[in-house]
């Protein structure tokens, strides 16, 4: 199987380069970001939950994410990989994540860390949010909360794939293609 971490700071290209990877490599795309917005669009006790935490530019808890990641590899058990994107954003989350893939006998290939300057993320996630309207896309403050909670709590999650050797850095500024270039190199 092919699993892939897509690793990076908020409004890095996560998103964006996992719907190429997808239909490149005929993955499973899990975003635990769009799984909480499904759950808050439903209207669910969880996504409210989410919505609360998410507009404040805060993580959700751990066990929430996990949770439904487990019940996403459950429902495809003849998948040929999957793109995790957005996930995993803490320690407890790879540590997790390593196991539950470990269960049924596969693991990670490779984290892809997507490289972009904080004064770019700005710019493209207030740009995304006047086209969107994602709520946590809207002021300049959650912004930077985000990706301080990006520096403090999920940045050292390159750390434990780098001690697997499965962490490739790239540069994350240029042409959507190009980016998606580097991505299939580092990976083929
Ligand atoms: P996510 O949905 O994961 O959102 P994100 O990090 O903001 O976006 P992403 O990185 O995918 O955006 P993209 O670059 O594609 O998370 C939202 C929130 O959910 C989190 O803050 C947290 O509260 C919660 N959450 C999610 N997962 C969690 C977890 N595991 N644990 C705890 N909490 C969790 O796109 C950004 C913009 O850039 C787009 O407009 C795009 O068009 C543009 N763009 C992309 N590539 C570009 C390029 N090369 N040049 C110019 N613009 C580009």
């Amino acid at each position: 199987m092919l699993n892939l971490v897509l690793f990076g700071p908020p409004g890095a290209g996560k998103g964006t380069q996992s719907a190429h990877l997808v239909s490149h490599y005929q993955l499973i795309h899990l975003s635990t970001g769009d799984l909480l917005r499904s759950e808050i669009a439903a209207g669910t006790k969880l996504g409210l939950e989410a919505k609360h935490l998410m507009d404040q530019g805060l993580l959700v808890p751990d066990e929430v994410v996990i949770g439904m990641i487990r019940s996403k590899l459950e429902t495809n058990p003849d998948a040929k990989g999957f793109i995790f994107d957005g996930f995993p954003r803490t320690i407890p989350q790879a540590e997790a994540l390593d196991n539950l893939l470990s269960d049924v006998g596969t693991s990670i290939k490779a984290m892809l860390a997507l490289e972009v300057n904080e004064e770019e993320l700005i710019k493209r996630l207030l740009n995304r949010g006047k086209d969107s309207g994602r709520s946590d896309d809207q002021d300049v403050e959650i912004i930077r909360k985000r990706i301080n909670e990006y520096n403090a709590k999920t940045a050292p999650v390159a750390a434990h794939y780098n001690a697997q050797e499965k962490f490739r850095s790239i540069l994350g500024i240029g042409s959507i293609d190009d980016i998606f270039d580097a991505l299939r190199k580092a990976i083929d």
